[in-house]
């Protein structure tokens, strides 16, 4: 399944136990941890794994904490991303307090870059660095046996004085030899206390048929973490998953999540074809130099409901800066082309640019009235960890950063970067200024990713398709 790894598998199942740490990103936002999910799928082959996830369970730290104990997990694993970590951390001290015989490993995008950050809380024991299916199994197998664990590539360690140092980066694993993701050990029942279907079921059709994007831009966290490889599952992979989730949760509405789900044609094109007869609708994330007519005909005949462009800015200027490589006539065709075809579109904005002016954010004010999006979202440049505002200090050079203090990266409601020209209450009046080009519906604007109410609201036989 997985290239062969340096020691064999152990003689026994651990107990293993992933959590999905919160908070949730927006009110009422919710998303299948599908990082964990992943993860969970290659590690059961081997050991005995239970998920539990904050954000769909509300549980109770107190009764989450004698359940570890009660269970005696011999691993506790968490993932987190940079809005997360602060929740990530405040468990992993109850954690370590609670259990402090199991051990603790951290993955996902901020402990893979922020390493020193989460070996100083004193309660991370080891961080899986990047892609996780191989090292984790790997890093269980030589840990429990006695081995030595810098042998494992894409691990951070720490030194006796507590220095974060890395082993080497492990090579990525071709996705057609990964199961499928293990959605079933996620802790939703089919039902409400009342009996009644639970609505968190829809959340099932959320899906990652690929990982990576070519493009290298400044504000993106993708390009290092995936190395700007585009690797894709198989499309047989991609429809079983389609199948097996409207067969097993009685959902036909689809998020795909994939950082440009529009751009192996070949796939694309044998994946359209091949769900047309299931009836199901789907939305996706593309980039505009990615699609073309063709494409958009073939994918809203196969479903697609909506799709949504890294529009970030109207001015070509800034986005040439920051890497974007991207040309606002094409933006321009690829929304008339929406428009003519029917098939709503969302622009992704960003206000906040390095090099950003009053004059650039009026161009995108501009480009969002010429383009008619159906909506368009718009949030503040953030230094994430991973992206190059971030590890280059571009984001500390060309403009003032407000707050390190992640918490306030949760929630995206006050600038957390000002570049020099503009300040914080210009940003705001602008965000909101570009925002009141959207239809009034908040609802709507606020559950972009997930929200059924959208593909009932665009694909006007939806209840007949699903029916
Ligand atoms: C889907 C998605 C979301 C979903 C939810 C994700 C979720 N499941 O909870 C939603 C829409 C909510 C979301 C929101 C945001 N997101 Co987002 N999102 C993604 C996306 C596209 C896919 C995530 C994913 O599932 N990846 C696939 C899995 C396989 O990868 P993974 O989770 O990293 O897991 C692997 C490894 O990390 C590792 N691993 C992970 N956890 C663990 C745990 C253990 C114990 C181990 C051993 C290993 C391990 O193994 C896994 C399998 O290989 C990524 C980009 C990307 N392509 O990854 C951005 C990304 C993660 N998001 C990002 C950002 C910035 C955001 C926002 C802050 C955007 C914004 N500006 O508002 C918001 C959140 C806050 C808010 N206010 O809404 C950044 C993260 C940067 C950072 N340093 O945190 C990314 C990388 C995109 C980018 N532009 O750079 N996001
Ligand atoms: S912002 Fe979009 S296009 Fe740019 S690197 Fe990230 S995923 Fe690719």
């Amino acid at each position: 399944m997985l290239p062969e790894l340096i020691a064999p598998p152990l003689d026994k199942r651990l107990k293993v136990l992933l959590v999905n740490p919160g908070p949730e990103p927006a009110p009422g936002d919710r998303n299948l941890p599908m990082g964990l999910l992943a993860l969970a799928a290659t590690t059961r082959t081997e050991h005995d794994v239970r998920i539990r996830d904050w954000i769909y369970e509300r549980f109770d730290d107190e009764e989450f904490l004698q359940d570890i104990v009660d269970e005696e997990y011999d691993v506790v694993g968490l993932t987190s991303m940079t809005w997360q970590i602060h929740r990530a951390y405040e468990l992993l001290e109850k954690i370590k307090k609670a259990r402090p015989e199991a051990v603790t490993i951290m993955g996902g995008i901020h402990p893979s870059y922020m390493p020193q950050e989460a070996f100083d809380t004193g309660n991370v024991d080891f961080i899986c660095n990047g892609e996780g299916e191989a090292t984790f199994l790997e890093f269980l197998r030589v840990h429990f046996s006695g081995g030595d664990v810098t042998q494992v590539k894409g691990m951070w360690l720490k030194d006796e004085t507590g220095k974060a140092f890395q082993t080497p980066k492990r090579e990525l694993v071709d996705l057609s030899k990964l199961p499928p993701p293990a959605r079933d050990l996620m802790p939703i029942k089919p039902t409400l206390d009342d009996g009644s279907p639970n609505p968190e079921f829809n959340d099932m059709g959320g899906v990652m048929f690929s990982r990576g994007c070519s493009a290298n831009c400044d504000f993106c966290a993708s390009p290092t973490f995936w190395r700007r490889n585009v690797r894709f599952r198989t499309v047989d992979q991609m429809v079983g998953e389609v199948e097996d989730i409207q067969k097993t949760y009685g959902v036909s509405a689809f998020g795909i999540h994939d950082d440009i789900f529009t751009a192996n044609r070949k796939v694309l094109y044998e994946f359209c074809e091949r769900v047309k007869p299931l009836r199901i609708t789907y939305t996706c994330l593309a980039r505009v130099d990615q699609m073309d007519h063709e494409k958009l005909v073939k994918m809203k005949e196969s479903g697609c409901v909506l799709i949504s462009y890294g529009v970030e800015s109207g001015n070509e200027d800034i986005l040439e800066i920051e890497n974007k490589n991207q040309k606002l006539d094409k933006v321009k065709k690829i929304f008339a082309l929406h428009n003519e075809e029917k098939v709503p579109v969302c622009a992704l904005l960003i206000v906040g640019h390095i090099g950003e002016t009053v004059g650039a954010l009026q161009d995108t004010y501009d480009l969002i009235k010429e383009i008619k999006p159906t909506w368009a979202l718009c949030q503040f440049m953030s230094p994430y960890p991973g992206t190059a505002l971030h590890f280059n200090g571009i984001a500390s050079r060309t403009g003032e950063v407000l707050t390190w203090d992640w918490k306030d990266y949760v929630h995206q409601d006050k600038p957390i970067y000002v570049p020099k020209d503009l300040t914080p209450e210009l940003m705001l009046e602008w965000r909101d200024k570009i925002r009141s080009l959207n239809p009034p519906n908040p609802e709507v604007i606020l559950n972009e990713w997930t929200s059924t109410y959208l593909w009932k609201q665009s694909a006007p036989d939806y209840e007949e398709k699903t029916a």
